[in-house]
């Protein structure tokens, strides 16, 4: 009911200025240039997920492998089935097993596996990084308030900071984390963004704020990124949302992530978005990240 009075608002917001629904707060509805993705790009890199497990020469889990944030990544909530990744994020009474410690014990300095929510990240770090292009995935985001599912890229040159986020940039294609406003109407949405010069003092950003994407917890959507050497633009469902050229752009090959995140610190799930609240899920449910494939253009 609230959603199609706030969307009815935006499409009216809109007809007088596509800026207008962002200094309300409110998403906007994608209503930039169309992808062209045939006529502009080809094809060169895809994971489909149509196997059985997770492809080891495209796909590593050990980006990360301890806590994070309110939860802990573990691989054991990464599945392939029915066509697609599946990322679960459910809550465990018993820690599940360490199986890095004796791998990376020395170099990171783990946190100890707690009872708590567990989920996970997938990254082609290592295995797939490129440069330029247009990049997109097609999921359907996990359902609770404090659940964060991305879809983003990385480059070791995020951390140099020299005024520039051309040595390397953290591009976050989507990001989901406003479940909690599924009531009023604004829960469809997504964000886009940038970091770069590291995650200190000196880190800078921009954002494009809020997009509506079509029923996002129920139906597939997706969410693509085109970079060039000027800016980064993105779109849901091939159509654009908003560019970004601050900083300038990465000039440096990114590798991709795809994760899910429970809201909270030091392990403890506290938040329903940005650090208050509690989640709408709870022991014995579990949220999934669904994700139909991530393919990867160049420019013809
Ligand atoms: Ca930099
Ligand atoms: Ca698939």
């Amino acid at each position: 009911m609230f959603a199609k009075i706030i969307r009815a608002i935006v499409s009216v917001l809109m007809v007088i200025s596509p800026t207008l629904p962002h200094l309300f707060g409110l998403p906007a509805i994608p209503s930039g240039q169309d992808l062209a993705l045939d006529e502009r790009f080809e094809l060169v890199w895809q994971d489909e997920f149509d196997g059985d497990k997770l492809d080891s020469t495209k796909w590593s889990t050990e980006w990360w492998v301890t806590m994070r944030k309110g939860g802990y990544w573990h691989d054991d909530m990464i599945s392939v089935r029915d066509g697609n990744l599946v990322i679960t994020t459910a809550y465990f009474d018993e820690p599940l097993e360490n199986y890095y410690e004796e791998k990376w014990g020395s170099v990171i300095d783990f946190d100890e596996y707690k009872p708590g929510w567990y989920t996970g990240c997938i990254t082609t770090n290592g295995k797939f990084e490129q440069t330029y292009g247009y990049f997109e995935c097609r999921c359907i985001l996990p359902k609770s308030t404090g659940m964060w599912s991305a879809f983003w890229m990385m480059n070791d040159g995020v951390f140099n900071v020299d005024n520039s986020g051309q040595d390397g940039t953290e591009v976050d294609i989507f990001e989901s984390m406003y479940y909690k406003d599924v009531v009023w109407g604004y829960g469809d949405a997504v964000i886009s963004g940038i970091h770069y010069d590291g995650y200190g003092e000196e880190s800078k950003g921009d954002s494009i704020d809020k997009w509506f994407a079509n029923n996002p917890y129920e139906e597939f959507n997706t969410y693509g990124l085109e970079w060039n050497e000027d800016e980064y633009i993105f779109y849901i469902n091939g159509v654009e949302t908003g560019r970004i050229s601050t900083g300038g752009v990465s000039q440096n090959p990114e590798y991709l992530l795809l994760s899910c995140e429970v809201a909270g610190e030091n392990g403890v799930a506290y938040a329903d978005r940005h650090g208050v609240g509690e989640m709408s899920m709870k022991p014995g449910d579990t949220a999934e990240f669904i994700v139909d494939y991530v393919r990867v253009y160049q420019y013809k």
